[in-house]
């Protein structure tokens, strides 16, 4: 039998995959049918201070390609969350609570509330890109070094950070000196590819209303992106700090690319969204799949792997 569960920060995963923050974990019920699900962990939305209705609709298109979106950070807000999480530990598996902020100042009010309901990890997200006229924190190393600080003082279970894409190995470089500074527990990348633009050329109009249209880049054609930036951070840390892949994974090989490159594991958005909470069992039985053929007998054995030439 393929051993499918993976550990991270010391925490055991039933399964290696799990729901990308954002992707139907926003409300009670949404999560609740994560926790039913066979995902490996319930992640939630990133919250703020406030519930948030989020941008104006329509925020999510899907196309060929993959999906763009500009959601605008809808959330019931940190103290929803902080009620739920007891509830949602009782399914047996990992509670990942994401924290944002829409200012420096709301991660440590954030960060200190939620680790009092003891989630399983917190990841603290950095990098989202669609707050209009506010840029993506994981962007500004001085800032996001601020940030990291200062719930670093606070988070007592294991903390991660939410990492944009970056494309170019300066920016690996001056973010990993930042992150190797305080002790992070795990890093998840990568967030959607910002501002990106999808035009339909039958309308001859963007797809998404906010932000004229720009949004966060996820599915299929992000995926080279993905496992660049999961292989950029493996080697910058060799592989001391575990990574979560998320980026373009539709499929099982999608899957075992992001372990490959050092992924511990992969959190799947625009998939779930598309296809629905079915998807988790498709992923399980394709990845089991693959490292059987290949001769992997687990998640762990497979991760960092990839051949250089
Ligand atoms: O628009 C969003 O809510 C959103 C967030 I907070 C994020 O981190 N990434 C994303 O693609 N969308």
């Amino acid at each position: 039998m393929t051993d499918l569960s993976t550990t991270i920060a010391g925490v055991r995963f039933p399964s290696c995959f799990m729901n990308a923050a954002g992707a139907l974990c926003v409300t009670r019920d949404e999560l609740v049918a994560l926790g039913k699900s066979a995902a490996g962990a319930i992640v939630t939305k990133s919250m703020t201070v406030e519930p948030r209705q989020g941008n104006p609709e329509p925020r999510y298109y899907g196309f060929p390609g993959g999906s763009i979106n500009s959601m605008g950070l809808p959330n019931l807000g940190y103290k929803a969350y902080a009620e739920l999480i007891p509830e949602l530990k009782r399914f047996g598996k990992p509670v990942v609570a994401s924290v944002a902020g829409l200012c420096e100042e709301d991660f440590p009010t954030i960060a200190a509330a939620i680790n009092a309901a003891q989630p399983d990890l917190i990841e603290v997200n950095l990098s989202c890109p669609n707050i209009p006229g506010k840029p993506q924190i994981g962007y500004d190393p001085e800032s996001s070094e601020r940030v990291i600080k200062r719930v670093r003082q606070i988070i007592t279970v294991p903390m991660g950070l939410k990492l944009p894409p970056y494309f170019d190995p300066a920016h690996h470089e001056a973010m990993g000196k930042v992150i190797g500074r305080y002790g992070i527990d795990f890093l998840n990348m990568i967030n959607s590819v910002g501002n990106g633009l999808v035009v339909d050329p039958e309308r001859e109009a963007v797809v998404i209303k906010p932000k004229g249209g720009f949004g966060g880049l996820g599915g299929r054609l992000i995926k080279p992106v993905a496992l660049a930036n999961v292989r950029a951070f493996y080697k910058i840390f060799q592989g001391r700090i575990p990574i979560i892949g998320t980026g373009g994974v539709m499929d099982g090989v999608d899957a075992f690319e992001h372990l490959l490159c050092g992924a511990s594991a992969i959190q799947v958005g625009t998939v779930l969204v598309e296809e629905g909470l079915d998807v988790f069992g498709r992923l399980d039985k394709e990845l089991a799949g693959i490292l059987a053929r290949k001769g992997y007998r687990s998640v762990a054995e497979c991760r960092g792997m990839v051949k250089e030439l």
